[in-house]
């Protein structure tokens, strides 16, 4: 049996952090092992999962004025489990959404669409915050707990402008603010327009190999009559 951490802010909950990751892990692997079944391509690229860590929680408590308790940590904040799913293409994110919201034992508590309604400062992503009943005890005393995770989804090109933005949002002592943040504006929009481009490719060309697999088959058919012939 595990021993309890009775330093962690999540106390002796923290324990069961790791195991509700794992388990949508799985379900988001078996969801691409099926996309990939069906359609011949990955249903995301990858997936980043982080425990909030102990130190980062603290701080975000003392920041909203709440003590640092398991209490808060699991229940007041809800970001304390999180994941980050990266597609390739924006219509992966909404068939990602849609299975996540076909899960029996998650509800949907908040839902944020940075895509459609990007950041003033570009930010595009896709923001979830699940409600998950396990079968593990929580911090109100439920016997099946109840644990919140925060999934974030967006596609690499939506990633690649966040990390690059978030290494150099903090750099704030520098002139030229206003073209800083301007030049990263048209970078998110530039970015958009490109993969909504690619997007239009990927269609064209499914579309096209669908096209020819009918032909084929139709040809097929007529080969077969003309055998019965
Ligand atoms: P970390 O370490 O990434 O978890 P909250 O502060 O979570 O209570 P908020 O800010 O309204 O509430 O939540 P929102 O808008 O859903 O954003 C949460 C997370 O999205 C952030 O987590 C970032 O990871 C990411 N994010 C939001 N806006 C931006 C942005 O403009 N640029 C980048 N690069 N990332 C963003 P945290 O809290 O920053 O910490």
């Amino acid at each position: 049996m595990n021993s309890i951490n009775t330093n962690s802010i999540y106390g002796e909950y923290a324990e069961y952090l790791d195991l509700v990751l794992e388990d949508l892990s799985k379900r988001f692997k078996n969801f691409d092992d099926y996309v990939l079944e069906q359609t011949g391509e990955h249903g995301f690229e990858h997936i980043i999962t982080r425990i909030k860590s102990d130190e980062s929680m603290r701080e975000k408590c003392i920041r909203k004025g709440i003590p640092e308790t398991p209490y808060s940590a699991l229940y007041i904040n809800t970001d304390a489990i999180g994941m980050r799913i990266v597609t390739s293409f924006v219509d992966d994110i909404y068939l990602m959404i849609k299975y996540i919201k076909s899960f029996d034992n998650c509800e949907v508590i908040e839902e944020k669409d940075y895509i459609k309604h990007a950041k003033p400062n570009g930010y595009r992503s896709y923001h979830l915050i699940l409600a998950v009943t396990t079968d593990y005890p929580d911090v109100n005393g439920n016997e099946k707990g109840i644990y919140y995770v925060e999934i974030q989804i967006r596609t690499i090109a939506m990633d690649t402008w966040a990390s690059l933005e978030h290494k150099i949002r903090y750099k704030k002592n520098i002139a030229e603010q206003e073209l800083i943040s301007n030049e990263l504006k048209r970078c998110a929009d530039e970015l958009a327009s490109c993969e909504l481009s690619m997007q239009t490719i990927r269609g064209m060309i499914r579309s096209k190999l669908s096209q020819n697999e009918n032909n084929d088959e139709s040809g097929n058919a007529e080969n077969k009559e003309n055998t019965v012939i």
